[in-house]
């Protein structure tokens, strides 16, 4: 787990996260779809998107950036305590959306990537450290969970 410090970090640089919370999901979004163009099959609604300017000038994707952002928002505020935020995210991408544990990977890194290109003088090596350690809890949990819906993932 993290310490309170840890904590502290991730969430300082979370409230900087919330400013913009559309442009960064967005940015993450497209970051993922670039960096791993297969995670974009998993959404059907994202299907006649097929540039990057496309993707950019997509309000759906954005919107869709403010969902997942706000959901992680709120996992990374119960400070590891967070089984009932994470259950029900769990189900439905390993039952559901049937999403592999290696994208939750993909994104998880362009998160990372997103935030030190947006926010590079107030990231640096420990808030990264910290940041990376609560994305591989949530991954992590979510990995449990998944196999709990019985889905190796
Ligand atoms: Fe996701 C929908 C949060 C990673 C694929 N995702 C949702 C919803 C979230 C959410 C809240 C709406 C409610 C629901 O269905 O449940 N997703 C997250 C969070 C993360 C996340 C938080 C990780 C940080 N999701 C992923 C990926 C995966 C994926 C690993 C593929 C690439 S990134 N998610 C989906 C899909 C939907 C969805 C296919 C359904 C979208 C729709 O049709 O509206």
């Amino acid at each position: 787990g993290l310490n309170d410090q840890e904590w502290q970090q991730v969430l300082t640089m979370w409230g900087k996260v919330e400013s913009d919370l559309a442009g960064h999901g967005h940015a993450v979004l497209m970051r993922l779809f670039q960096d791993h163009p297969e995670t974009m099959d998993r959404f059907d609604k994202f299907r006649g998107l097929k540039t990057p300017d496309q993707m950019r000038g997509s309000e759906d994707m954005k919107k869709h950036g403010v969902t997942v952002l706000t959901q992680l928002g709120k996992i990374l505020k119960q400070k590891g305590h967070h089984e009932s935020e994470l259950k029900p995210l769990a189900q439905t991408h390993a039952t559901k959306h049937r999403v592999p544990v290696k994208y939750l990977e993909f994104i998880c890194e362009a998160i990372m990537k997103v935030i030190a290109e947006k926010h590079s003088a107030d990231f640096g090596a420990n808030c990264q450290a910290a940041m990376k350690k609560a994305l591989e809890l949530f991954r992590h949990d979510m990995a449990s969970k998944y196999k709990e819906f019985g889905f190796q993932g």
